[in-house]
């Protein structure tokens, strides 16, 4: 449950990604693939190389998707619906994986930050991904 002060920080640290979608994207992705190379067969048909096109589309979806949310932080359930249908039936993405990208959403935010992160934003943000996440695995139950 996100609180006031949770919304306020989630929409202050996010804000860079707003008009920046394929790039902030684009290093979510990765900065996933590189940790977790795992990752990458998921995307059997893409070109991984950095800042391919098919990395810069993908990611510009996944940063716009999570604008959304941003932006419906009463309803991130209702908000990433079509999407939590379609990781569970038809990608069959394991949910482990949204932890791993979490983590890379947090590290990309961290490293453009003008600053140190403080941690109550830090501990903000990570509420956010984490009722992403369970939105998005919600359907595997
Ligand atoms: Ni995800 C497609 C959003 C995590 C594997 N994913 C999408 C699309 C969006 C999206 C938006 C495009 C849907 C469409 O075209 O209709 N993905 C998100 C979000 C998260 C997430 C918001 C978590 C924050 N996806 C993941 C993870 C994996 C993943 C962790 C696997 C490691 N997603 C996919 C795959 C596709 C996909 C695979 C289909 C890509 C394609 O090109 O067909």
């Amino acid at each position: 449950m996100l609180t006031a002060t949770d919304k306020t920080n989630v929409k202050a640290i996010w804000a860079p990604v707003v008009n920046n979608a394929e790039l902030f994207g684009a290093e979510f992705l990765e900065r996933l693939f590189c940790v977790f190379p795992s990752t990458k067969t998921y995307f059997p048909d893409y070109d991984l190389s950095h800042n391919s096109p098919d990395i810069k589309a993908q990611g510009k979806k996944i940063a716009e998707a999570l604008t959304r949310a941003v932006g419906n932080l009463d309803d991130v359930a209702g908000t990433l619906s079509a999407l939590s249908d379609l990781h569970a039936e038809k990608l069959r993405v394991d949910p482990v994986n949204f932890g791993k990208l979490r983590e890379c959403i947090e590290v990309t935010l961290a490293a453009h930050h003008g600053g140190l992160i403080k941690a109550d934003v830090l501990c903000s943000l990570d509420k956010f991904l984490c009722a992403v996440a369970r939105v998005l695995a919600a359907r595997y139950r």
